[in-house]
């Protein structure tokens, strides 16, 4: 059967989760998001079709990108294929009623354009009750400054893809230790090439392995922090 007969909604499951796998490879972006709203209305929590379809399928896309099979223009089609579902989820995951955590700034730093992850990261925040302040990609440590100063937020966060640019974090941190204000917030960092050694070294509050590790992360450290000014 050729790619044109594959009628998505007669798939069952694991074929369409397979599917779509193939579609965010082909960077199809209308039938990722027809197949996210598939499962939706099959009652997948948007939570599992998020990590089982659509960070699956980047997964394997990155795995094809770092072999030099894909490149940067199939890879970027991906990327909105992938955003496209996600955009879907979005509200989703937003509206689960948890009650108000704290709120948050995050950004990609500076040189990096990556930003599928800090968006999950974004995401799953909102959707436990965190407001987020997203300052987007390419991120200087002025903006960061900058989004402290006006949002005050509890957390910020910081996003990295690159290991040309995860040194960047540190650049922010020592900044924030210059004008003595580095303990009045929480900063967590996140992204593929970072560990939690390179977390500890530069001088984070955590590392975060996924956005689920961020917001567990977020609500026990701010739980802690709470704990702290109260006594
Ligand atoms: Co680029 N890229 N890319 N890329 N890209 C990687 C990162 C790479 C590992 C691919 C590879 O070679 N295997 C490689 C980096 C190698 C390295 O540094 N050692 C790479 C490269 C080399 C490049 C370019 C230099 C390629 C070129 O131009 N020759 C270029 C750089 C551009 C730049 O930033 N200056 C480039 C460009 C691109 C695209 C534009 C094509 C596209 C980005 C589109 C976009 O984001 N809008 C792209 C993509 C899509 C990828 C891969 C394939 C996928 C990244 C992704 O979205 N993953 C990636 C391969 C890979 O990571 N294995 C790759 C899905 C996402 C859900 O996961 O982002 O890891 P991730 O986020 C996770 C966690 O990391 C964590 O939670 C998220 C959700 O669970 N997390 C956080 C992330 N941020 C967090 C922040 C937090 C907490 C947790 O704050 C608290």
């Amino acid at each position: 059967m050729s790619d044109d007969e594959i009628i998505l909604s007669e798939l069952p499951d694991d074929e369409l989760v397979q599917q779509m796998h193939d579609d965010l490879y082909d960077g199809l972006k209308e039938e990722v998001q027809e197949g996210t709203n598939i499962l939706l209305e099959r009652g997948w929590v948007p939570y599992d079709v998020l990590t089982q379809a659509l960070v699956e399928g980047m997964r394997i896309v990155g795995e094809d990108f770092r072999d030099g099979i894909l490149f940067v223009p199939e890879v970027l089609l991906s990327a909105n294929a992938m955003k496209a579902g996600m955009g879907i989820l979005r509200p989703l995951l937003a509206e689960t009623g948890a009650p108000k955590q704290g709120k948050m700034v995050i950004g990609t730093v500076k040189g990096d354009i990556h930003d599928i992850g800090k968006n999950l990261v974004g995401m799953m925040m909102e959707g436990a009750g965190f407001d987020v302040i997203d300052l987007g990609i390419n991120n200087a440590v002025e903006k960061y400054l900058e989004a402290i100063e006006e949002h005050q937020p509890d957390i910020i966060g910081m996003s990295a893809l690159l290991t040309t640019t995860m040194p960047y974090m540190k650049v922010v941190i020592d900044t924030l230790k210059e004008k003595g204000i580095r303990d009045d917030y929480i900063v967590l960092v996140g992204g593929a090439p970072l560990n939690e050694e390179f977390g500890k070294a530069v001088g984070a509050d955590a590392y975060c392995r996924d956005a689920a590790i961020a917001v567990e992360t977020a609500k026990e450290l701010v739980k802690r922090k709470h704990n702290v000014n109260a006594g």
